[in-house]
């Protein structure tokens, strides 16, 4: 009986668990975080996403920077203007291939999203 009893608590957890986790993966979407590197590059330089997901871009470095897509549709929020720190967001709006660049750093300071 008492064996019984554990074996049902367990069986009940993992399935709340497992349910929990779908619901809010499908709802929010995830976060990933490009940082701007001491060299002037987006870290990572290229990431695939899925629609509804949100991509972070972050800079804390001796050179100022900022973020603008040159490629994609939707808009970054908070990364046009140039300054040595800060961030901005892009949530991802369709399937599709979309581009970065600092304007400060255009040549090496690429980011490439594809989205699926
Ligand atoms: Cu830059």
């Amino acid at each position: 009986m008492h064996t019984r009893l554990i074996v049902f608590t367990a069986l009940v957890t993992v399935a709340a668990g497992g349910a929990g986790v779908s619901v809010s993966a499908a709802a929010k979407g995830k976060t990933r975080t490009v940082k701007a590197t001491d060299s002037d590059r987006w870290s990572p330089r290229s990431l695939t996403a899925r629609k509804g997901d949100t991509i972070r871009f972050t800079w804390r470095t001796a050179a100022p920077h900022n973020v603008r897509k040159t490629s994609g549709r939707g808009s970054v929020k908070g990364g046009a203007r140039i300054r040595s720190t800060g961030s901005a967001t892009f949530k991802v709006p369709a399937k599709g291939t979309y581009r970065f660049i600092c304007d400060v750093h255009p040549v090496t300071m690429k980011f490439t999203l594809r989205a699926r």
